[in-house]
């Protein structure tokens, strides 16, 4: 019989920080594909190389595995309303999980710089939305402030409720290639879900799943790069907005990961990124955000500059659905905006426009 999925909480129950008193709050999270890019494999001349599509997630992106374990121990914990800053994709997810507990969600978000599929799905899923006069770090700080004074719930990734959700990203993807990565590659923010991942492998290593930790290697946009620069970006800057962030919530986790998984961190220039934003849609079929299609830019960066990827297993976490920040897709390599010609009704007219006749 064909296995539905029930969502990480359920799937990964014995794996994680719950138990029977656990109120499950679930949009169905998790599950999601790891889908072969032989276009970028060979790109990047490596022997294989895979995407892990967290666009497949209930609201778009992987923080749905991180919000569902966030929001059932606030509801558990008797919380009546959560409150997370965002740039833009724990907001969506927040939003949707709160819909689903039926709980008040507050969101605060940087006054515009955020996408703008993903204010919408805020606003259809009713939360109460702020636009802070400052960056992602600014709306973290205040976040921080009113869940510390007020009867509100943190779910932003400072709570390791979320962490303890998103490995099991790393979960799925030992269960599907029966081994860990070579290299482990994910775009970085708050270094979150870089240290999820570490987290969820290190767990499938002390389980004896696994014999050795995959390098995670970390790419952020080169104007948002506190990593790369070893200090913090006072006013980051990118068309990546989802990792438009200067102060990592999770910064020392990440070290430890990066150091004990022998990884590294880079920096990508925006261009790059949209370049491999357009391949990926063009070249492998999957459509992301930007923001996600950073990594994989770092990765091509890693070849370019030397690494010999040959005989490499790699697995690269690509975020958040295309769809939540679409006007991107509509832009062609110069910038210029690209619009279908119109044509009439007559087939001999369309068949010339297409170059069939
Ligand atoms: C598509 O929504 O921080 O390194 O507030 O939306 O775990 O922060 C989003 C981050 C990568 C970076 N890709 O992850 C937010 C937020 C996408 C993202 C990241 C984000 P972290």
């Amino acid at each position: 019989m064909a296995h539905q999925w029930r969502g990480v909480i359920r799937e990964y129950f014995d794996r994680l920080d719950v138990d029977s008193n656990t109120t499950i709050i679930t949009l169905g999270e998790g599950g999601t594909p790891l889908v072969a890019a032989p276009a970028l494999a060979k790109l990047v001349g490596a022997d294989e190389v895979y995407l892990k599509v967290e666009g497949m997630n209930p609201t778009g992106s992987f923080k749905d595995r991180g919000m569902t374990m966030a929001v059932s121990k606030a509801v558990t914990q008797g919380a009546k309303a959560v409150i997370c800053a965002s740039t833009g994709n724990t907001s969506a997810s927040a939003a949707a999980y709160a819909a689903a507990a039926g709980i008040q969600s507050v969101v605060l978000v940087p006054e515009g710089k955020i996408a703008l599929g993903k204010l919408a799905q805020a606003v259809a899923h009713k939360a109460q939305i702020l636009q802070v006069q400052g960056n992602f770090d600014d709306c973290l700080d205040l976040a921080r402030d009113l869940s510390d004074n007020y009867a509100v719930h943190l779910v932003n990734s400072v709570n390791p409720d979320r962490i303890e959700g998103q490995k099991t990203g790393a979960f799925e993807v030992f269960e599907f290639l029966d081994r860990a990565p070579d290299i482990h590659v994910l775009p970085v923010g708050n270094a979150g879900n870089y240290s999820a991942y570490f987290k969820g492998y290190k767990e499938d290593i002390q389980a004896g799943r696994i014999k050795h930790l995959p390098q995670m290697w970390g790419y952020q946009a080169d104007g948002s790069a506190p990593f790369v620069y070893g200090t913090p970006v006072k006013n980051p800057d990118t068309i990546a907005t989802a990792i438009r962030i200067g102060n990592p919530a999770s910064y020392d986790l990440a070290l430890v990961a990066c150091e004990e998984s022998q990884g590294r961190f880079g920096a990508v220039k925006d261009p790059d990124i949209l370049w491999m934003h357009r391949f990926l849609s063009q070249e492998v079929g999957v459509f992301v955000e930007p923001s996600s299609a950073t990594g994989a830019a770092g990765l091509l960066q890693a070849s370019r500059t030397g690494d010999n990827l040959a005989g490499k297993t790699i697995v690269v976490t690509v975020t958040g659905n295309g769809l939540k920040d679409a006007a991107w897709a509509l832009k062609d390599e110069n910038g210029d905006e690209i619009k279908p010609q119109v044509v009439s009704k007559q087939a001999d007219e369309v068949a010339e426009r297409l170059g069939l006749a």
